[in-house]
């Protein structure tokens, strides 16, 4: 296990190709029901990359910024229910790594194709800035990027691959951090390529 003294774990290979599997299908039933879709921000600019949501709570934008909101933005309808093989994990992932007592209410499902990223940001549209984020890849390697509090802190790169986890508590759970895409047809999980990143949180 990877480990700094700041929170951050990258949890390489920590899930079997079965398990998975499992995950992917779970993700492609809340696909189902919630389709993916591309927000349009503040600044008129559209995302680089598709999302969709599942749990109580789901992270959307849109013209009036950021927010969690219990509706997917296009169908209105509620979110489907966080299937319980993504909430154990991520219980059981945050106790591994020293936190008790996380409430997952949110799983954030991102899909990255080819060329598609996510610049440096600050996770801060969350009430509670002190519970564990957990990250579930799946699918083809991706390049991520760590840095610290200030966005001019220094970076470091990471390789993820399908299966590893990361898990950002402490102080790192507040750095800045970015996904500078994909390095396409490294994995055969998905059957049309791509990235898949879960992000489970406790929003409250
Ligand atoms: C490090 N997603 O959705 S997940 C995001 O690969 C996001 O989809 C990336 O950043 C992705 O906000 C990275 C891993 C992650 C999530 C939150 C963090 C890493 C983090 C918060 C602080 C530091
Ligand atoms: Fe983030």
């Amino acid at each position: 296990m990877m480990t700094t003294n700041q929170g951050f774990f990258l949890l390489k290979s920590r899930l079997t190709k079965a398990v998975q599997q499992e995950i992917l299908a779970a993700a492609r039933s809340v696909v189902i029901q919630a389709p993916l879709f591309r927000p349009t921000m503040a600044n008129g600019q559209s995302f680089n990359y598709s999302m969709t949501n599942c749990g109580e709570l789901g992270w959307v934008a849109d013209r009036h910024g950021y927010r969690y909101q219990q509706v997917h933005p296009e169908t209105l309808s509620r979110f489907p229910a966080m299937p319980q093989v993504i909430r154990d994990l991520a219980i059981n992932l945050a106790k591994e790594t020293g936190n008790d007592n996380f409430d997952p209410e949110s799983c954030l499902i991102n899909l990255y194709r080819k060329g598609e990223k996510l610049g440096m940001h600050q996770d801060n549209t969350e009430k509670n800035l002190s519970a564990p984020i957990i990250s579930i890849s799946l699918g083809d390697s991706g390049v991520f990027v760590l840095g610290g509090f200030l966005r001019t802190d220094e970076t470091k790169h990471y390789i993820v691959q399908s299966g590893d986890i990361i898990v950002m508590s402490g102080e790192s759970r507040n750095f800045f951090h970015s996904f500078k895409g994909t390095v396409p047809n490294t994995s055969n999980l998905l059957k049309d390529g791509g990235r898949l990143n879960l992000t489970i949180r406790q929003v409250n």
